[in-house]
């Protein structure tokens, strides 16, 4: 297990995947929701994440159900030598660029980026991750971590993630749970899979 939890921004000569999940349920300057994700992806591109796989668009109920208009979601992988600070850095700038012309027009949020995972870093350590991974679902709506949990904590829970990261990393082992992105998926009932289809 890596810990790959560092200040620096690069690591020269390190090379690891890296997955990000992309979600929007309301229009942004590029366009509705669709656009917004795939807005989002081309500003991936231009600001150096060299995108190696892209899921198709996935359009799903948002969660909690009833809290909003339905989602686009997707995940896209790249490789990189950035440090998961750094990664989440640009991905940060990403959603003030579309954020920022959004707030103007419609004043709330319209694109979300999860840093999903690096490689098969752990971070800050696999305690800390395990401590957020389980938090019980009550627990999850009052506290939020302040720092970077990787992988993210969530992943296990959600199909409109593992769905989309199936595509692209079906192999992808889970390195505190110790199960794939299909094992992860099997194991999610079979209402949540179904809400989740492919845009066209
Ligand atoms: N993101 C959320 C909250 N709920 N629901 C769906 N379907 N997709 C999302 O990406 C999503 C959500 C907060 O990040
Ligand atoms: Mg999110
Ligand atoms: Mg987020």
């Amino acid at each position: 297990m890596i810990n790959n939890c560092k200040s620096v921004s690069r690591e020269p000569n390190r090379q690891k995947h890296a997955w990000v999940a992309l979600g929007s349920n309301q229009s942004s300057a590029a366009g509705g929701p669709a656009e917004t994700v795939t807005r989002a992806i081309a500003l991936m591109t231009q600001k150096g994440c060299e995108i190696q796989a892209k899921s198709q668009l996935f359009g799903n109920p948002a969660f909690p159900r009833g809290s909003g208009p339905d989602y686009v979601n997707a995940v896209v992988g790249f490789q990189t030598d950035w440090t998961p600070a750094a990664i989440l850095e640009v991905l940060h700038d990403i959603e003030a660029t579309l954020g920022r012309e959004r707030y103007v027009r419609w004043g709330s949020r319209s694109v979300d980026l999860d840093l999903i995972a690096v490689g098969e870093a752990v971070c800050p350590d696999a305690q800390t991750q395990n401590h957020w991974r389980m938090l019980p679902l009550s627990d999850q709506m009052a506290e939020t971590p302040d720092n970077l949990i990787l992988p993210h904590p969530r992943i296990q829970d959600r199909a409109f993630v593992l769905i989309p990261m199936a595509e692209i990393a079906p192999d992808w082992l889970h390195p505190t749970l110790g199960k794939t992105v299909l094992q992860m998926l099997n194991d999610l009932p079979q209402q949540d899979k179904d809400e989740v289809r492919p845009i066209q």
